[in-house]
């Protein structure tokens, strides 16, 4: 298929490779289980394949979508021989993916003409929202761009020194108030300093931890107004953080934000060390959101612009 055609980074594809280790030996663990003395594709391996999908955490409604692609082609190839099935899988999930996943993100290249483009990260306490703002941060320094960090995090004072270890590591200014302070204040501060610096992009680091949905509504749409006072359009991008490793709460999580606020990317961490890894191909097909970036291990360049191609390359291979 041509798509696989296409020559990704080698670095990247090793790394997301790597990354992807863990899910990749249980979902072939568990194919060949599934197929183990078949040849061909019949209903009974389709309903084995059916629950290694699911149980790899690709989610029920896209492991509908993909078992009737397979069931299609099984029906117009005649004979379909267990030794393709990987194949298959890979061609198929790509063309659902992009189908489904229009919203194709696939650097991070700034918008012209958005200056500082304003990115607030969103997501539940623990997620990864901190590590990947630093991340971010220094694969935009290193693209020539200036950064400005937020620290809206006001919950726990360690929020804010995480968040001032990322600033010092990727050495670029951050904006910073005592912990427990008004985190819109913080955001309004963010933006006008970044104003002042002529910053390209503004990263804002939130907190997770509110109660419930009304609260959490409340103190995003507050943020958000604040730093509307000095960019009408900010926030340009509200960036969803996901545990990956989670696996099907990640999809519970990414249902009650687009709920509580308006989200427009989504970034999937912690797929090293898990199994669960499937989760972004049902993600990426469920929510009509790019998923932008996915984190594959703690170090600062382990984090990756998501291209479901590749993704799909690396997990079926
Ligand atoms: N293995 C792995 N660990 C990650 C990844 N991303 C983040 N982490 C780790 O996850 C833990 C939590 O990350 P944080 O960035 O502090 O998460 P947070 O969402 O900011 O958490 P709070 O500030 O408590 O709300 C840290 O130990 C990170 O190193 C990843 O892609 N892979
Ligand atoms: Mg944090």
């Amino acid at each position: 298929m041509s798509l696989f055609k296409k020559i990704f980074s080698k670095e990247k594809k090793e790394n997301l490779d790597k990354g992807l280790e863990k899910s990749k030996a249980s979902f072939f663990d568990k194919m060949s289980k599934a197929v183990a003395g078949k040849t061909k594709v019949d209903e009974e391996v389709l309903d084995d394949l059916e629950n290694v999908l699911v149980s790899s955490d690709v989610g029920v409604a896209t492991t509908i979508k993909i078992i009737n692609r397979i069931e299609e082609r099984v029906a117009r190839d005649k004979y379909l021989g267990t030794d393709e099935l990987n194949k298959i899988l890979r061609e198929e999930i790509a063309a659902l993916l992009s189908e489904t996943n229009k919203g194709e993100a696939s650097d991070i290249s700034l918008p012209e003409g958005k200056k500082p483009y304003v990115i607030m990260v969103v997501g539940v306490n623990g997620v990864g929202k901190t590590t990947t703002i630093g991340k971010l941060a220094n694969q935009f320094k290193s693209r020539g761009k200036k950064v400005v960090l937020g620290a809206a995090d006001t919950f726990r004072a360690a929020a804010i020194d995480q968040l001032q270890i990322w600033a010092d590591r990727t050495d670029v200014p951050i904006i910073k108030q005592k912990m427990g302070s008004d985190p819109a204040s913080v955001a309004f501060d963010t933006v006008q300093s970044a104003v002042k610096l002529g910053a390209d992009v503004v990263l804002i680091d939130t907190a997770g931890r509110l109660h419930n949905k009304v609260n959490l509504m409340k103190e995003l749409t507050k943020i958000k107004r604040v730093m509307q006072k000095t960019i009408p359009e900010a926030p340009h991008e509200v960036m969803l953080v996901l545990d990956g490793s989670t696996g099907q709460n990640a999809f519970e999580q990414a249902k009650q934000f687009t709920a509580a606020t308006e989200v427009t990317s989504l970034a999937v961490t912690k797929l090293d060390g898990t199994a669960k890894g499937g989760v972004v191909i049902g993600i990426s097909d469920q929510f009509q959101i790019p998923v932008k970036y996915i984190g594959v291990g703690e170090r600062v360049e382990d984090l990756q612009v998501f291209n479901k191609y590749e993704f799909v390359d690396s997990f079926f291979k």
